[in-house]
């Protein structure tokens, strides 16, 4: 190598070492990262909510009912079309969460009506909140499983987050309401929602009287977390 060539490298190299450090740096101070991508996935008929199979879900209200109901479903029963949604964010859920993300949890829930007397205690995450789970590195595919109006209490998340600190009262999940916009998934079946629930707030909307809100979520987390199995080895099934 000619001494011109070696110091336009050594240039090159520090310049370059220097604009990835910076990065880095911007990248580790942003705990609390956001993604909200919307799309839409064509459901066969049947894949429904099952009464037969829920189980309660959340918390039970002072009169022992649960207002939620869910149940499980494994990866070899998801819909095809399931799965080759999540093949398709696959690179971008590799950028968020790292190459060895894992998946964890399908389910199907249904949240109905609570009685006004019991509104203001949480049942079924209706307070703001992330979903801290090992910490706030998770996202969470949503499938709606119907049309859902701002009737049926359709989940809520917060558009525009603090991506470097932590929402003190969202962290406590108070029951304030946040000074801040918001945007709520209305929508028909089959609209899906990739979303950082770890990092950005979200709740649970309450369904009006005789209402009730479907939906499908599987999760999704860092590889350091051991939750769930390896998506490479499910997405290559
Ligand atoms: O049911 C919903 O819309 C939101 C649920 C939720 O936020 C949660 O379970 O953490």
């Amino acid at each position: 190598m000619s001494l011109h060539h070696f110091q336009s490298y050594t240039r090159q190299r520090i310049s370059e070492l220097y604009f990835r450090f910076h990065h880095a740096r911007k990248i580790f101070a942003k705990r609390f990262f956001s993604l909200a991508v919307q799309g839409h996935v064509e459901l066969s008929d049947n894949f429904l909510f099952d009464e037969t199979k829920a189980i309660n879900r959340g918390k039970a209200a002072p009169n022992g009912k649960y207002y939620s109901k869910h149940y499980p479903i494994e990866w070899d029963e998801l819909p095809t079309e399931i799965k080759q949604l999540i093949k398709n964010y696959d690179t971008i859920l590799k950028q968020f969460l790292g190459d060895d993300y894992r998946i964890n949890g399908a389910q199907i829930w249904r949240n109905t009506a609570i009685p006004d007397k019991y509104k203001n205690t949480e049942l079924f995450s209706q307070n703001w909140h992330y979903d801290k789970v090992m910490d706030y590195r998770n996202i969470q595919l949503f499938i709606l499983l119907h049309e859902v109006t701002e009737k049926d209490g359709p989940f809520e998340y917060v558009t525009e987050p603090d991506e470097y600190n932590l929402i003190p009262e969202v962290a406590k999940r108070s029951e304030q309401n946040l000074n801040v916009g918001i945007k709520k998934l209305l929508g028909k079946r089959g609209d899906t929602f990739l979303f950082t629930t770890g990092s950005t707030p979200h709740r649970a909307g309450i369904p009006e009287k005789n209402r009730h809100r479907d939906i499908f979520s599987i999760a999704f987390f860092p590889e350091y977390t051991s939750i769930g199995e390896k998506s490479t080895e499910l997405l290559a099934k």
